[in-house]
C-alpha cells in the first residue's frame, strides 16, 4: 500500500515537474521570434522599446509574483477549512464572532498590496506619459481598413499601407495579415513620436514589441511614442473592432540604420517635383503601387489629414 501510494507521489511529482518545466521553458526558452506572435508561446511577445522592457518586469516581477502568491494562499485556506472544519472533523462549531486583530490585518494587507502595485504601475504610467525630445513626429491615420502614414518633419505626404495579399506575403516569405503593403519606416534608436487618429471609426494603433497601443479617434489626435533599441521588422495591428475588414489592416513597422533612413527619405520625396500638396500626395500615392487611395475629403479633412482626390477605393467603405 505504502509502495503504491510512493509510486502515485512520484508521479504528481512527475507531472507537476514537468508542467512547470513546460511553462516556464516555453516562455523562457523557447527563442521567441521577435516582433511576430510565435507559435505556442506563453506571455508577451519580446520587447524591443525601454517602455515595452519596464512593462514586461512590471509583469513578471511584479504582478505575477503577487497573483501567484494570493492564488496559493487562498487556495491553502480553502482546502485548510475544508478538511479542518468539515461537519465530522468539527461536531462542535465555536459561536465566537469578530476578531479584531485578523479583520484589521485582512483590511490592510491587500491595501499595502495595492499599493506596492500602484506605485510601480504609476512609475510606468510616468515612462508612458514623459517622452523624451523626440526626433521626429509620424502622423497614423486609421481608416476602413488600412493605414495611412504622414511624415510632417520629413515632408513626406501621407502614404497608404494597405494589408499585402497572400500570394505576395508567400512569395517574399514574410508573415501574411501582418506584412503590409507600405512599411512604417523609423530610425533605429531615435525616440519617435506617433499622432494617432482615426478617419472614419475609432481604430487603435498597437505593436506589441513596441508595448504601444493607442487610440485612433476620429476629430482627435492621441500621441504616443517609441524608441527602438534594434534594427529589424515588427509587426502590430489594429485594436479596435472597427468593421468587417478589421483583422485585414496590419501595421508594419522597419526600423532601418539613420542612414538607410535618410536614403528612404530621400526615395519618398522621390525626383518629380510637385506643384500643390494636392498633386504630390496622389504622385506618393501613385508611386506605392498597391495602394488603397486615402479616404474622402470630408473624411481626411476631419482628421486633419491633406485632402487628396479620390479615385475608387478597394473595398469601399460602408458605414
Ligand atoms: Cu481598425
Amino acid at each position: 500500500m505504502k509502495s503504491r501510494f510512493q509510486g502515485m507521489r512520484a508521479l504528481a511529482t512527475g507531472i507537476a515537474t514537468g508542467a512547470l518545466t513546460a511553462f516556464w521553458g516555453a516562455s523562457a526558452f523557447a527563442g521567441d521570434l521577435i516582433g511576430q506572435p510565435t507559435d505556442g508561446a506563453i506571455g508577451m511577445q519580446p520587447g524591443v522599446t525601454p517602455l515595452k522592457h519596464d512593462a514586461i518586469f512590471f509583469h513578471n516581477a511584479i504582478l505575477l509574483p503577487i497573483i501567484t502568491a494570493i492564488t496559493l494562499f487562498v487556495a491553502a485556506l480553502l482546502l485548510w477549512c475544508i478538511f479542518r472544519f468539515n461537519k465530522r472533523r468539527n461536531p462542535v462549531p465555536a459561536r465566537w464572532s469578530h476578531n479584531t486583530p485578523l479583520e484589521v490585518a485582512w483590511t490592510l494587507v491587500p491595501v499595502l498590496i495595492l499599493v506596492v502595485i500602484a506605485v510601480f504601475s504609476f512609475r510606468l504610467l510616468f515612462e508612458y506619459h514623459d517622452m523624451p525630445k523626440p526626433y521626429m513626429t509620424v502622423k497614423a491615420t486609421g481608416y476602413q481598413w488600412y493605414w495611412g502614414y504622414e511624415y510632417p518633419d520629413q515632408k513626406i505626404p501621407e502614404f497608404v499601407s494597405n494589408l499585402l495579399p497572400e500570394d505576395q506575403a508567400k512569395a517574399k516569405g514574410v508573415p501574411y495579415r501582418l506584412a503590409a503593403t507600405q512599411p512604417l519606416v523609423v530610425p533605429v534608436n531615435r525616440t519617435v513620436q506617433v499622432l494617432v487618429t482615426g478617419a472614419d471609426v475609432i481604430h487603435a494603433f498597437a505593436v506589441p514589441a513596441f508595448g504601444v497601443i493607442m487610440d485612433a479617434v476620429p476629430g482627435r489626435v492621441n500621441s504616443t511614442w517609441f524608441k527602438v533599441d534594434r534594427i529589424g521588422t515588427y509587426y502590430g495591428s489594429c485594436r479596435e473592432l472597427c468593421g468587417v475588414d478589421h483583422a485585414f489592416m496590419p501595421i508594419e513597422v522597419k526600423v532601418v540604420s539613420q542612414a538607410d533612413f535618410d536614403a528612404w527619405v530621400a526615395s519618398k520625396k522621390g525626383p518629380a517635383p510637385a506643384a500643390t500638396p494636392t498633386t504630390k500626395t496622389a504622385v506618393a500615392n501613385a508611386a506605392g503601387g498597391s495602394n488603397t487611395p486615402a479616404a474622402t475629403p470630408a473624411q481626411a479633412s476631419m482628421a486633419g489629414a491633406t485632402p487628396s482626390p479620390t479615385p475608387a477605393p478597394k473595398a469601399p467603405a460602408t458605414y
